[in-house]
């Protein structure tokens, strides 16, 4: 007994196999890691999820890499013919091609491909990854931004100038009111769940928009039941009525959006000084003064209007008479309320299912149990109206006067560090060249993400230049994404495809060498912050190795150190050298790596958070956002100048039974889909202990649904749409409409051991949920797809 308890080590640590991060205990008994456990003294360590439990059989996997693989046969051929290679033999191979390539075609055609974050722990190495590309010259990073981002990171920058929900995250601790929309953080963050589940305990209100009854939605004071797609439409109709009532912050609206700037009627532009004067500034805005009874100078600049801000009109009609003559004007805001009118809660009730007296019911809530936090996700991003689904819901939030005070979406304090990614290292001009710039300005290529679709018409069609090499790290495009078989076709025409994983899969398959990664759990990784309070966002962990790594496995950051040593990129990496690397990233927060090998479970570092931090004064004027207004933009011009509606319009999803009637003569039902709790995305289902759990691929549809096509619960059926057809076992569920079906998607993957089947990740009678998705319709504005709108039908598979 004694014996055993001697040679058997806790060590703290995290899991990192999700965006959850759960704080947590490796047991390692006789040099072997056997379990994870929660480690409650951690922020996020409260509980764990059965993935971070199975995580020694994830280690300890047959199919786990062990050794750099390079193919032998050509792409296409059912056997790649994988020949075993040296870390040497490897890395010369992959840094000749990337430099051949780069030599000839220029280094942007190569793409880089990641695992998102959110679904790994590539958030261990992402930084790095960045680093790297910078170095090379690769301005083109594919790793589902239009999927899974966009609307929290990069959307919302439009109102905000800063990520929120994303970097804004809500402060579940003191909230009054948690809004979580397209979200269900039961399955998918778990730290995020039981945090809120403390909140309503302490009696914070808790409304969820979501297609399903959820688990979260059960303990929810509102459940609003939304017709996949049309949230849009739902966050203007709570407006409205918060407008409507009075349920707003009017002095949060006068003083921090740019509600009262005058948007001129003939051509939507802002009003500037230079339309009222010849000597006029273009940058400098206009607004009315009730008291004056006179148009009156906003200065972005400094943040300020003329006269006192209290008499700053919100609302009206006013002519203003301008150098070229008389043009009507009114404040954005007014524009705004009347886009809102547009939706009346009878309306909302007609377009998304949700009853009108729930649509009151919210917007008195948010107004009356504020603070206000909120967390949208992959709900509302795979939609073809995305951007502005996440300009509306920001606009509601907006109303609510909560961003970044106590309670509300907080940027928590964070502890200062040294940014890596390298930003400096690619001129201007290079990063100009990012793929899908000039289609979608806009869109994600702004800040270097590129779509699957841009980065397969780079490779087949050569546009806008040639694409021709590709490093993965991770990312299962072909599971992952629409367009499956172009993916394919584009994947087998690179001149060179480097993929690093843990698991061999369809996309690796296609690769000409794989290398071998080991999994969080036996590589170390620097953490700095935990996100989802202050409290969190303050600890920096050295997360441990638990395990001993298997074979020859490397951690994404030393490939990426090795990879830049053989492409004459070392003096941007330290010569190689990790350590001296996380030494230069902690620099600024003054922490010392040895101090935190010596305190394994982390160290607080971050300054107490400041709330409002928009109102500080910053050399005598008010810091305000980083828009060109200088303030929340409720209108954007910025999108009006590239032809978008300036207000978060609705528009009904594109492949929809309102958009395609012809289409949904055939396929009637409306498709949408959701993660499993027990696998991330498309990974895990080789693991016995998950696997036993979900043998197969579901489809959850209302009983009628099933009962009106012969279909009994566990029956196999075909989920068909206009694009494929692939197998899923009927679940019913009578809480779902009648009309909505969800799936799942990610399956491919066998478990031998227990005998769970694997799917044709290709062909009809597989289970590759994204067969059934188009990308002929997507956000115009992001390139997002509609994985969570779509149209289908069910069939009893005979
Ligand atoms: N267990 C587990 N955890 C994960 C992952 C995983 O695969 N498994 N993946 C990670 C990743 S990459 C991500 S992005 C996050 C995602 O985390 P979430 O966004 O929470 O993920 P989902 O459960 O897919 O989607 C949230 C909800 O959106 C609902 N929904 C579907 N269609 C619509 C719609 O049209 N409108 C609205 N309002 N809601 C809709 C679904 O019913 C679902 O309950 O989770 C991360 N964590
Ligand atoms: N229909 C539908 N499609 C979707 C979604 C959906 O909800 N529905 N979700 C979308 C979303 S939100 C996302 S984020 C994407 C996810 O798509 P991906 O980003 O591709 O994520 P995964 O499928 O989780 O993992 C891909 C590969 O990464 C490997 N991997 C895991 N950890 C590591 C690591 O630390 N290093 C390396 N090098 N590899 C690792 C895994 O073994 C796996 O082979 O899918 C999108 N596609
Ligand atoms: S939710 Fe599960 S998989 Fe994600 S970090 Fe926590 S324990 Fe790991
Ligand atoms: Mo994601």
């Amino acid at each position: 007994m004694l014996a055993d308890e001697q040679s058997s080590q806790r060590l703290p640590g995290y899991c990192a196999l999700c965006v959850s991060r759960c704080g947590a205990i490796a047991v390692i008994e006789d040099g072997r890691f056997v379990a994870l456990e929660p480690d409650p003294s951690h922020p996020t360590g409260k509980a764990l999820c059965a993935k971070g439990r199975a995580a020694p059989e994830l280690v300890y996997h047959a199919d786990h890499l062990h050794y750099p693989l390079k193919r032998t046969r050509p792409k296409g051929d059912p056997d790649p013919g994988w020949q075993r290679i040296t870390w040497d033999e490897a890395l010369d191979l992959v840094a000749a091609n990337l430099r051949s390539i780069a030599e000839t075609h220029g280094p942007e055609s190569v793409v880089f491909s990641a695992v998102s974050p959110s679904t790994s722990a590539s958030d261990d190495s992402v930084v790095w990854i960045q680093r790297l590309m910078n170095a090379f010259g690769s301005p083109n990073l594919c790793y589902s931004m239009e999927l899974c981002g966009w609307g929290r990171y990069q959307a919302t920058q439009y109102t905000f100038g800063a990520p929120v929900p994303g970097a804004y995250l809500p402060d579940l601790e003191n909230a009054g009111c948690i809004l979580f929309w397209g979200y269900n953080p039961n399955v998918a963050r778990l730290a995020h769940a039981t945090a809120t589940v403390e909140a309503v305990k302490r009696g914070a209100r808790l409304i969820v928009v979501d297609p399903r009854r959820t688990g979260i939605a059960k303990k929810a004071d509102l459940w609003l039941q939304v017709r996949p797609g049309t949230d849009a439409a739902l966050a203007l109709g709570i407006a409205n009525v918060m407008i409507a009532r009075g349920w707003y912050d009017r002095e949060f609206v006068r003083e921090w959006t740019n509600g009262p700037l005058l948007v001129r009627s003939d051509n939507g532009r802002l009003l500037t000084q230079r339309d009222l004067a010849v000597e006029g500034s273009a940058q400098k805005y206009v607004a009315w003064n009730e008291a004056l009874g006179r148009p009156i100078i906003y200065d972005p600049t400094t943040g300020t209007y003329e006269g006192e801000q209290s008499d700053v009109a919100l609302f009206g009609q006013y002519q203003i008479e301008l150098l070229t003559g008389q043009v009507v004007c009114h404040p954005a805001f007014q524009l705004t309320a009347d886009l809102c009118r547009r939706y009346p809660p009878e309306e909302v009730e007609a377009i998304s299912g949700v009853d009108r007296n729930q649509v009151e019911a919210t917007a008195q809530m948010l107004w009356e149990a504020r603070p206000m936090a909120y967390y949208a996700w992959s709900g509302v991003e795979m939609q073809t109206n995305s951007t502005q689904i996440a300009r509306a819901i920001a606009q509601l939030y907006a109303l609510t006067g909560s961003f970044d005070s106590l309670g509300g979406n907080v940027l928590f304090a964070a502890v200062p560090t040294a940014n890596v990614t390298g930003m400096e290292l690619m001129a201007a001009a290079q990063r100009a060249k990012t793929l899908g710039l000039s289609e979608r300005p806009l869109g994600p290529s702004r800040w270097g993400h590129v779509t699957s679709d841009d980065l397969y018409r780079g490779i087949l069609e050569q546009k806008p230049y040639p694409v021709r090499g590709l490093v993965g790290f991770g990312a299962n495009l072909l599971l992952a994404h629409a367009d499956v078989q172009r993916g394919r076709e584009a994947l087998a025409a690179l001149d060179f495809y480097v993929h690093a994983d843990l698991f061999m899969n369809p996309t690796a398959e296609l690769a000409d060498v794989v290398l071998p990664v080991a999994s969080a759990f036996e590589r170390e990784a620097l953490k700095i912050g935990f996100e989802i309070s202050a409290d969190a966002q303050s600890l920096v962990q050295l997360r441990q190795r638990m395990a001993e790594p298997q074979g020859e496995v490397r951690s994404d950051t030393q490939i990426v150190f090795n990879l830049a040593q053989r492409l004459g990129l070392g003096a941007h990496f330290w010569e190689g050298d990790i350590e001296a690397a996380y030494r230069y990233q902690l620099g600024p927060s003054g922490i010392a790596l040895t101090a935190l090998r010596e305190q394994p479970g982390g160290i607080h570092a971050a300054p107490p958070t400041r709330y409002r931090k928009f109102a500080e004064q910053v050399d005598g004027r008010p810091r305000g956002f980083n828009t060109p207004t200088h303030k929340i933009e409720l209108y954007s011009e910025t999108m009006l100048e590239h032809g978008y509606p300036p207000l978060p319009e609705f528009a009904e999803p594109l492949v929809g039974p309102i958009s395609r009637p012809d289409l949904a003569e055939r396929y009637p039902l409306i498709l949408t889909c959701a993660k499993n709790g027990l696998f991330c995305e498309t990974q895990h289902r080789a693991l016995p202990s998950l696997r036993r759990k979900a043998r197969d691929p579901e489809v959850e549809l209302h009983p009628m649904a099933a009962a009106e096509r012969g279909i009994r619960p566990g029956d196999w059926v075909y989920i068909e749409s206009p694009e494929g057809r692939v197998r899923a076992r009927a679940v019913l569920n009578d809480t779902l409409k009648p009309n909505v079906v969800c799936g799942q998607h990610g399956w491919w993957q066998a478990a031998p051991e227990i005998g769970a089947p694997g799917y044709d990740p290709f062909g009809p009678d597989g289970a590759n949920f994204n067969l059934l998705i188009g990308i002929g319709a997507i956000d115009p504005i992001s390139g997002s797809v509609p994985h969570r709108a779509y149209l289908c039908q069910i069939r009893l598979l005979d």
